[in-house]
């Protein structure tokens, strides 16, 4: 296989996933960080080489870049259990990863790092107008995610997939941007799992 670097920002839940589907799948990583709060994937360079979206995580193969965490677990688990075989339940994963990005990380990971790792203190007004809004959606998303697992192990075809990764990594800290997991038995229960199946690793690993 061609050497792998992930470009990332560590505390990122996106980053998180591709780490945790590599060490799932007992692949090697090397890790290149940016200070996403000092625009370090905002500059000319890697705007023009890493990505010109100007964010993390990318995955580079070789002397290619592949930026979009559910692209970059997508192109580590081709042919491995974390991706069904079915037809349906391939489509269906990527429902999930689908609706990770547009319905939950947009609220669930932005409230975690505007409120942990910005501080609301340092919110412009735009963003202080988008919480209660974030906040609402964020909780309709756990809430979909909470009925949907309160008879499932886990997300799609009853194991471990691709769906679970994208949906763990900001799921499980959840709390940080002031989320409740206490009132979500399912989920808790759902994390537990996913947290000791082995190859698993921690957001801070
Ligand atoms: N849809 C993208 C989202 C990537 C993203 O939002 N990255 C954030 C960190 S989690 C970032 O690079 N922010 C820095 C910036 O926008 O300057 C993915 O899933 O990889």
């Amino acid at each position: 296989m061609e050497k792998l670097t992930l470009h990332e920002y560590a505390p990122s839940g996106n980053c998180y996933k591709i780490r945790l589907v590599a060490s799932h799948l007992g692949v090697t990583l090397g890790r290149r960080h940016y200070d996403i709060l000092n625009g370090e994937t905002r500059t000319p360079d890697f705007l023009r080489t890493v990505n010109g979206n100007g964010r993390i995580p990318v995955l580079q193969i070789g002397d290619r870049y592949l930026p979009e965490s559910g692209a970059a677990c997508f192109y580590l688990a081709e042919g491995s259990s974390l991706i069904p075989d079915d037809r349906f339940d391939r489509a269906d994963m990527l429902r999930w990863m689908n609706f990770e990005q547009y319905n939950h990380e947009p609220n669930v990971a932005t409230l975690r790092f505007w409120l942990a790792f910005i501080g609301e203190g340092g919110l412009s007004d735009f963003q202080k107008a988008q919480l209660p809004g974030k906040r609402a959606a964020g909780d309709a998303a756990l809430d979909l995610m909470e009925r949907h697992l309160a008879d499932r192990a886990f997300f799609v075809a009853d194991r471990f997939t691709l769906a679970d990764v994208a949906l763990f990594a900001y799921t499980h800290v959840a709390d940080e941007g002031g989320f409740d997991l206490a009132s979500r038995p399912a989920i808790r229960t759902w994390i537990d799992r996913i947290s000791a199946l082995p190859g698993h690793i921690p957001i801070d690993a």
